[in-house]
């Protein structure tokens, strides 16, 4: 049985959650972090010294860092179009896994919503927010232009590429502020909600994260 611990809302939980449910592995998910504590005992530094979210066990292999572990599982338990084993092949779905989170998730996620849900209006740090729309201004329509000509952010088809990604875009999507034009992003989108496991766990509520006066 595969435990991964991790509150359901955090965007690091989430890619790791859809995945198992995209490869139909049956997963134990432990309600860990924010609220509910628990990532600062002996026991859960054992498994994580950063003391962070998610944590995946499988039998005796204990991982954290959830792109690590989104590796893991898609090379032991994912078919090839998914994450292929030939390096090649693998390369440029790697690529932008890591474009996703080094870029969209750092811009968008730490400065555009980190700021706008998770901190109270009185405190909001207004430059940041800017400088993280205009970085997402010009990362999305990158995104948008990969998604025209290969149909996924990947390539032609779902891969760990867009895990980190279509997490992101639930957030961006449903946070109020100015986005770029972005047509074939829009349907992407789209297409993604009509995937279950996406539904189910990407798209879920940060009311919960909201702080006081946000
Ligand atoms: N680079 C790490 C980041 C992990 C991380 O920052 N997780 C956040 C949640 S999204 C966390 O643990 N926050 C503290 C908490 O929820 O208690 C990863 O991708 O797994």
């Amino acid at each position: 049985m595969i435990r991964v611990h991790g509150r359901e809302t955090s965007s690091n939980v989430q890619p790791v959650m859809w995945l198992c449910a995209e490869l139909g592995l049956e997963v134990e998910r432990l309600d860990v972090g924010g609220a509910f504590g628990g990532t600062d005992t002996a026991e859960y530094l054992t498994m994580n010294p950063m003391g962070k979210i998610p944590v995946l066990q499988d039998g005796d292999l204990t991982i954290f860092e959830s792109q690590a572990i989104l590796r893991y599982l898609a090379s032991e338990y994912g078919r090839d179009a998914i994450w292929p084993s030939n390096a090649r092949a693998r390369a440029p779905q790697d690529q932008w896994m890591e474009w996703a989170k080094q870029n969209v998730a750092a811009e968008f996620n730490y400065k555009v919503f980190w700021q706008l849900v998770r901190t109270p209006a009185s405190k909001r740090d207004h430059a940041l927010v800017q400088s993280g729309i205009e970085a997402v201004n010009l990362l999305m329509p990158i995104a948008d232009a990969r998604i025209a000509e290969h149909g996924w952010l990947g390539g032609k088809t779902i891969s760990l590429a867009d895990f980190s990604f279509g997490v992101q875009l639930y957030r961006y999507y449903t946070i109020d502020f100015e986005r770029p034009k972005t047509p074939n992003l829009d349907s992407y989108y789209a297409r993604l909600q009509e995937r279950e496991p996406y539904r189910t766990h990407a798209m879920i509520s940060y009311e919960s994260l909201r702080a006081v006066g946000a």
